[in-house]
């Protein structure tokens, strides 16, 4: 018992021991574990900042490209809209006063590229359509199947013009125009053509000239006309006869046969002058036939007077002879 006594307070001792051992184990443990949490946060801490600082000037330099990825495709876009409009044969607009990505085409009017002229476009109806002509759109006044390429009826527009404004057109397709020698070259050069020239003087009366084999020649040969043939009309033939093979002679280009000077001068207009004309259906355009009448033109007064000095107006000898000025005029072809 003794011994069993003594040996509880042992027990007792050997405990405490352990447990100073187990404590005295724990405590160094617990302050390390603290230490290393310290030292993480920080460094977790720092990480995330670094991170953040990244995240913020990935998404400064991402919205940076962005905008010049934008604005280079807006760019490339616009170019390929514009080439777009050219190839596809569109008369179109490409927006180009804005920034924006988004591309602004506006497509007028779709043109077709075998309408080379009016007969190719139906139905035949009359009105203003688009052509293509010289690889590009353009305004003519279609009558029918009839293509429109000289008209006057108003006065409005200036026909006393130099060559380059004959070569390439002028005027307006829903009034007075001439289509051009270079756009009715194209159109003549393959193919057999007719001419119709439809004519009305100041009493409203009609009279007609009608030409197969018509053709506008080459720039080399200055545009000259070539016709096969005057079949009818009752305006009388005053182109055949007269002014077969000549060059086109305008104000500044002098091809005509006349050796004392300028029938596009003298007359003011711009044909295919011989030595001058039996028909000069760009002349001057009078108000009215008669002597005291004014044209369009602004040295008028000198238009004025006697019916002598409407020589240069728009005639056609055969049918209303010379002096008298015409009040409108139609020059149209079409395929034979
Ligand atoms: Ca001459």
């Amino acid at each position: 018992m003794a011994d069993n006594a003594a040996s509880i307070p042992r027990l007792m001792v050997f405990i405490s021991l352990v447990a100073c051992a187990v404590l005295m184990h724990e405590w160094p443990v617990a302050a390390t574990s603290a230490s290393v949490n310290t030292t993480q946060s920080s460094e977790v801490a720092a990480l995330k900042a670094k991170v953040e600082a990244l995240e913020s000037s990935l998404e400064s330099m991402g919205s940076t490209l962005l905008q010049n990825l934008q604005e280079e495709l807006n760019a490339t876009l616009k170019d390929m809209a514009s080439q777009a409009c050219v190839c596809a044969g569109y008369c179109c607009q490409v927006d180009n006063t804005t920034s924006d990505a988004a591309v602004t085409v506006t497509t007028t009017t779709e043109v077709d590229r075998n309408h080379t002229h009016c007969q190719k476009i139906r139905p035949w109806t009359q009105g203003v359509k688009q052509i293509w002509s010289q690889s590009k759109a353009r305004e003519v006044y279609c009558d029918g199947q009839w293509t429109v390429i000289q008209r006057r009826m108003s006065g409005q527009v200036d026909f006393y013009r130099d060559w380059s404004d004959y070569v390439n057109g002028f005027g307006n397709a829903s009034d007075e125009y001439w289509l051009g020698l270079a756009a009715v070259r194209q159109i003549t050069a393959s193919g057999r053509w007719q001419l119709r020239v439809d004519l009305e003087n100041w009493k409203n009366q009609t009279a007609k000239a009608i030409y197969n084999g018509f053709k506008v020649l080459s720039k080399s040969q200055q545009y000259a006309l070539k016709l096969r043939k005057f079949i009818s009309g009752s305006a009388g033939d005053s182109l055949f006869a007269t002014h077969l093979e000549m060059k086109f002679s305008t104000k500044d280009r002098d091809n005509d046969r006349f050796g004392a000077g300028s029938c596009a001068q003298m007359y003011r207009g711009g044909w295919w002058f011989n030595e001058c004309f039996l028909s000069n259906l760009n002349g001057v355009y009078y108000y009215n036939s008669s002597s005291n009448s004014s044209s369009n033109s602004s040295n008028s007064s000198s238009n004025s007077g006697s019916s002598s000095s409407l020589m240069d107006g728009v005639s056609w000898k055969t049918w209303m002879g010379f002096g008298y000025s015409l009040k409108k005029t139609v020059m149209k072809i079409r395929p034979l």
